[in-house]
């Protein structure tokens, strides 16, 4: 870490907390978790794995702080029907979870990999339990999506990034029935030259809402000499438009900085997914695959994230 910087994410002592070394069945690697605080306080994370195959599969694991002792469910919970859904057939991947209070359910955007490339495919579930799939909710080539919590003039709304004409940037839909959506807008964009988040960006884990807007974790990429860079930035988007983008970071918050994040099947990467908010609703606890190998968790602060927002 450098000093003359804050630490706006502090890593856990004991990452990486998740390692698929530790799974009861066969996996290669355990990365991108979805996550979410059960009506218990306890944290629950939707992991996914990736079998020898190369496909991937979402699993849960569970704990009570939320940083250690973590139990993992002996099977899988979701796993990719391409019987059913076609768009499934090489994998479903990296979830995020969004609790929606007025339906009582959890709602999980994840990735289906299919032969027309990524899409965005909706599940929900009342207790993690069991779950119903939706199916295709966004045509590909479109990922890193997820739900806010809520209504919004009456619309259901998630953010998403389709990769269109070689440009990635995030968008925004919106629906009536969390079936068919529409109205797609643009958010805000990758940047150029040789920017952090020039390449491509996306969500990263779902909005969470705050008294100055819906706080945004990014990830921005940045392609140089010796492959890809993925970082992680903040947005701040207006509370009754969250189309309108009113604050953006210039400088990354968080990145490749440790072995386990450093080296892996993928170099270079943190790519949190899902993010939790404690009880003091100020304590974040962020979630993030690290070189799509393993998963680790840093702990912040909401406010001071908006304070530095602030200042850029
Ligand atoms: C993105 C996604 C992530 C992955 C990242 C780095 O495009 O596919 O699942 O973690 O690349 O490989």
């Amino acid at each position: 870490m450098n000093p003359n910087y804050p630490e706006l994410l502090k890593r856990f002592e004991n990452n990486p907390i998740l390692t698929a070394s530790m799974w009861p069945y066969p996996i290669h690697t355990v990365f991108n978790p979805g996550a979410t605080l059960l009506k218990d306080g306890s944290t629950l994370l939707l992991c996914r794995l990736e079998d020898r195959r190369g496909l991937s599969q979402l699993g849960i694991v569970r704990s009570k702080n939320g940083l250690d002792d973590w139990s993992i469910d002996p099977t899988p919970f979701m796993t990719a029907e391409p019987e059913i859904y076609p768009s499934e057939c090489w994998g479903i991947e990296d979830p995020r979870i969004t609790y929606i209070n007025e339906l009582n359910r959890f709602y999980i955007a994840y990735v289906s990999y299919g032969e027309k490339g990524p899409s965005v495919s909706l599940a929900n579930t009342k207790n993690f339990e069991d779950y119903t799939k939706q199916g295709l909710a966004l045509e590909p080539n479109d990922k890193d999506a997820a739900l806010f919590p809520r209504k919004i003039q009456n619309k259901w709304l998630m953010l998403h990034r389709p990769i269109e004409k070689d440009s990635a940037n995030i968008w925004i839909s919106n629906s009536e029935d969390l079936i068919h959506w529409e109205n797609r807008k643009l958010v805000f964009g990758a940047r150029n030259g040789s920017w952090w988040d020039a390449e491509k960006i996306g969500l990263a884990t779902p909005p969470i809402e705050t008294k100055e807007g819906w706080l945004i974790i990014y990830h921005g990429v940045k392609k140089n000499a010796s492959g890809y860079l993925y970082r992680i930035g903040l947005a701040l988007l207006d509370l009754e438009y969250p189309e309108k983008c009113i604050k953006r970071c210039n400088d990354w918050i968080f990145a490749p900085e440790t072995e386990y994040e450093r080296f892996g099947d993928v170099n270079n990467v943190v790519f949190p997914c899902g993010i939790t908010v404690l009880a003091d609703k100020d304590t974040v606890h962020l979630y993030y695959g690290c070189a799509d190998t393993s998963i680790g968790v840093a702990i912040g602060s909401i406010r001071s994230m908006l304070n530095w927002l602030r200042n850029q």
